[in-house]
């Protein structure tokens, strides 16, 4: 990696630190859709919370290069034993970052309520790859990768124990997990519907007021996804959330600026309508409190593997595969291990945004290395790859011919109200420009690592034992009527020899 990539926030100033605090009665916020407007110079000194000797200063006069607070990592300068508190620390992404984050030096904070393992066992299903509990996951962070890790079980809707525990770590950085993060959950029935925009939507707007009220400069990166803004028939592009600040509209002969607005919203189920609320809760409540925050607009995430996590069995982070809790990558692997055909909704057409768990991880520290300014609400689109489901289903296939597995596929009912075929220009620019992303991981390889991990008798046996809850039941209709099985095939394999 080269060095100005690896330090992609040498030129951050005080303006972004979360260690800062400013002072002055000068009410200069932006209007939160836009980089925060500065005050005009001598209007406006800030207080360092971390080294209060050097007295009142001007915030544009110290980078993070020149700061000692701020060290240099692989990720971009961090600040020194920043604080950063994970919600959701138990999931598939919040366990990988708490470990990546630890390893860097950063002193991680946790909560969970454990929900997803309750969920994902009342379906009758299971994490494919054993995981321990809590308690025995930071035990074994510390004796194999001589980290702490300090967890608290504290539901994210006990806004009690949340702000106490706020209070308490008086955070730098806090990442937003704690959510539901299932679709087909969300769709399923009225009660999970509603589980669904409550944890999501209550918790995160719950979360903003404790941040105003007991941690004002942490800066918050909160998960989004991409399903937010739908598959737009028209083509409109994604953009990273925000229109350019020079998009112009004509409209009855006139043109209407629309430089800063969100970009449309059209999302897919209604988990992804909890996502767009929780956009909204956030972007507002940087115009309102001067709160600071990235919305990540992350693509389907897949894989297993990061070098943290693969330091020791113990330490390994959950991996679903059912209908409701697996996403498409981790499912199909899944099911070409136990030779059941892979299953495609609809034509296989739907194009959807993908990232590995490793580069997701890498995309996260960059973020957190570089915290907006204060009043300012950015968005980062956060995929590597667009992919259809049939490409994805191909190339699942011929890589599992290379571990003797000889795959099929089948076309089945879609139970989704989904476009099926769609243009999908998805822009990604702003986390390898602005951020310094370099992916470290490809789709290939990441899956044949999957397949490394899948193939072994024991995942092979939990895969088995969970074989009726792959097929998809849950209609995006509510009816409950057996999908149809269109077609089925065995994709053509290349020999490589040939
Ligand atoms: N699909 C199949 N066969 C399957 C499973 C899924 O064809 O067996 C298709 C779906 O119809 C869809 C696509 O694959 O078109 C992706 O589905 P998914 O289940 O992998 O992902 P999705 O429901 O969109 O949600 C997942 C995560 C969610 C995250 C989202 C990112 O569960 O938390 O927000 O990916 S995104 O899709 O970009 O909105």
């Amino acid at each position: 990696m080269s060095e100005s990539t690896a330090c992609h926030n040498a030129n951050q100033t005080c303006w972004s630190c979360p260690a800062v605090e400013f002072k002055g009665h000068v009410d200069f916020r932006a209007c939160g859709q836009a980089a925060f407007r500065k005050a005009a110079e001598g209007q406006l000194v800030v207080e360092c919370k971390r080294r209060p000797e050097i007295g009142y200063f001007d915030p544009t006069s110290i980078t993070f290069e020149h700061c000692t607070e701020w060290k240099k990592t692989d990720s971009g300068y961090l600040l020194d034993g920043m604080r950063v508190l994970i919600l959701g620390m138990d999931g598939y992404l919040g366990w990988p970052l708490a470990l990546k984050l630890a390893k860097l030096g950063c002193k991680v904070y946790g909560i969970d309520n454990l929900l997803r393992r309750k969920l994902v066992s009342e379906r009758g299903a299971q994490s494919v790859i054993p995981i321990e509990t809590m308690e025995n996951r930071v035990k074994a962070a510390n004796e194999e990768l001589g980290v702490e890790i300090n967890f608290q079980e504290i539901d994210l809707m006990d806004r009690d124990a949340l702000f106490a525990y706020i209070k308490e770590v008086q955070p730098e950085s806090i990442v937003q997990f704690a959510e539901i993060p299932s679709a087909p959950y969300s769709m399923a029935d009225v009660d999970k519907a509603v589980d669904t925009i409550q944890n999501n939507v209550v918790g995160t707007l719950g979360l903003l007021f404790g941040v105003r009220d007991h941690a004002p400069d942490a800066s918050i990166i909160k998960l989004g996804t991409m399903g937010e803004y739908g598959s737009p028939l028209t083509g409109r592009p994604l953009f990273e959330g925000l229109f350019p600040g020079d998009a112009v509209l004509q409209y009855k002969g006139e043109e209407w600026s629309l430089g800063g607005e969100l970009t449309p919203r059209d999302p897919v189920s209604f988990y992804h309508v909890s996502k767009v609320q929780g956009t909204f809760s956030v972007y507002e409540a940087c115009k309102y409190w001067w709160l600071r925050s990235y919305d990540v607009m992350q693509g389907v995430i897949y894989g297993n593997h990061s070098d943290e996590l693969a330091a020791h069995p113990s330490l390994a982070t959950r991996f679903d595969i059912d209908e409701w809790w697996g996403t498409v990558v981790n499912r199909f692997v899944a099911q070409a291990v136990i030779g059941m055909p892979l299953t495609i909704y609809g034509s296989g057409n739907q194009l959807r945004g993908y990232i590995t768990l490793k580069d997701a991880m890498q995309c996260i520290t960059r973020l957190i290395a570089a915290p907006p300014e204060p009043g300012q609400y950015d968005v980062v689109n956060q995929v590597t790859d667009v992919m259809s489901v049939k490409q994805i289903a191909q190339t699942v296939a011929t890589i599992g011919a290379e571990f003797g597995l000889d795959t099929e596929v089948q076309r089945i009912e879609n139970p989704r109200v989904e476009a099926e075929e769609h243009p999908y220009e998805v822009i990604h620019d702003k986390l390898s420009e602005n951020f310094g992303f370099a992916s470290e991981s490809s789709f290939e390889d990441e899956v044949r690592g999957m397949f490394e991990v899948l193939t072994k008798p024991e995942a092979v046996a939990r895969i088995k034992e969970q074989e009726s809850k792959l097929f998809p039941t849950t209609k995006w209709s509510g009816e409950s009527a057996k999908l149809k099985v269109l077609e089925t095939w065995k994709p053509e394999i290349k020999d490589k020899a040939a």
